[in-house]
């Protein structure tokens, strides 16, 4: 019992440690499916060395599409458009133009407040690829850039200034063998169900046999 509580509090001490690493620039959902619409939020965790962050730039990086960012209130809003850092192969179409960066400036975030900037976008790729965001967060003349970029097999929070990235998960209309498991988990709860029938049909029909025999 002792024993685990101390595990307990390292790992909330842990967890207390590693936080404000974390907290850079958020990015969530941390896991999208390929080829639908999702809302992504980019979420600015402290300004500039105690400055109040004045703007927030996105680069969007290849295979994200139909990029459109949610305005804020007290930020004025810049769309940068043009040829997509790589064509996209979006099924029946390609992909070649778009939104290349979006950048909300103008307003004043303190360095001890954190809020999100948004953007909706379709993120075309395979399972488990690696997507990554480029920021750059501005507080008047300082800056933080947030675009390193983690080598294969490399821990992002071993990185000074990570770009906040996302992994692709299971394509959204998958229609073929996602639903595998669903099938058997259909066809242990059709048996159950079955068997479970059976089984009070059979005790129905024994108590009817009891009460025939004690007529
Ligand atoms: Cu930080």
């Amino acid at each position: 019992m002792k024993m685990l509580r101390s595990a307990m509090m390292a790992c909330a001490l842990v967890l207390a440690l590693a936080l404000p690493a974390m907290a850079h620039v958020g990015l969530e959902p941390s896991e999208v499916p390929a080829g639908s619409g999702v809302t992504l939020s980019f979420r600015i965790g402290h300004g500039c060395e105690g400055q109040p962050t004045t703007s927030v730039s996105i680069q969007i990086p290849g295979g994200v599409a139909s990029v459109q960012p949610f305005p804020k209130a007290g930020w004025d809003l810049d769309v940068e458009t043009g040829p997509l850092p790589e064509p996209i192969d979006a099924g029946d179409r390609q992909i070649t133009e778009g939104v290349t960066n979006v950048t909300w400036s103008g307003g004043s975030l303190e360095d001890a407040h954190t809020d999100v900037f948004q953007i909706r976008a379709t993120i075309y790729g395979d399972e488990g690829d690696a997507v990554f965001f480029p920021v750059v967060q501005r507080c008047g003349d300082t800056e933080h850039a947030w675009i390193a970029i983690p080598a294969d097999g490399q821990d992002p929070h071993d990185l000074e200034e990570p770009a906040p990235g996302l992994t692709i998960a299971v394509e959204a209309d998958d229609d073929d063998g996602g639903s595998s498991g669903l099938n058997v988990f259909a066809i242990v709860a059709l048996a159950l169900a079955g068997s479970s029938m059976a089984m009070s049909a059979a005790a129905l029909a024994s108590s009817r046999n009891g009460e025939k025999a004690g007529d």
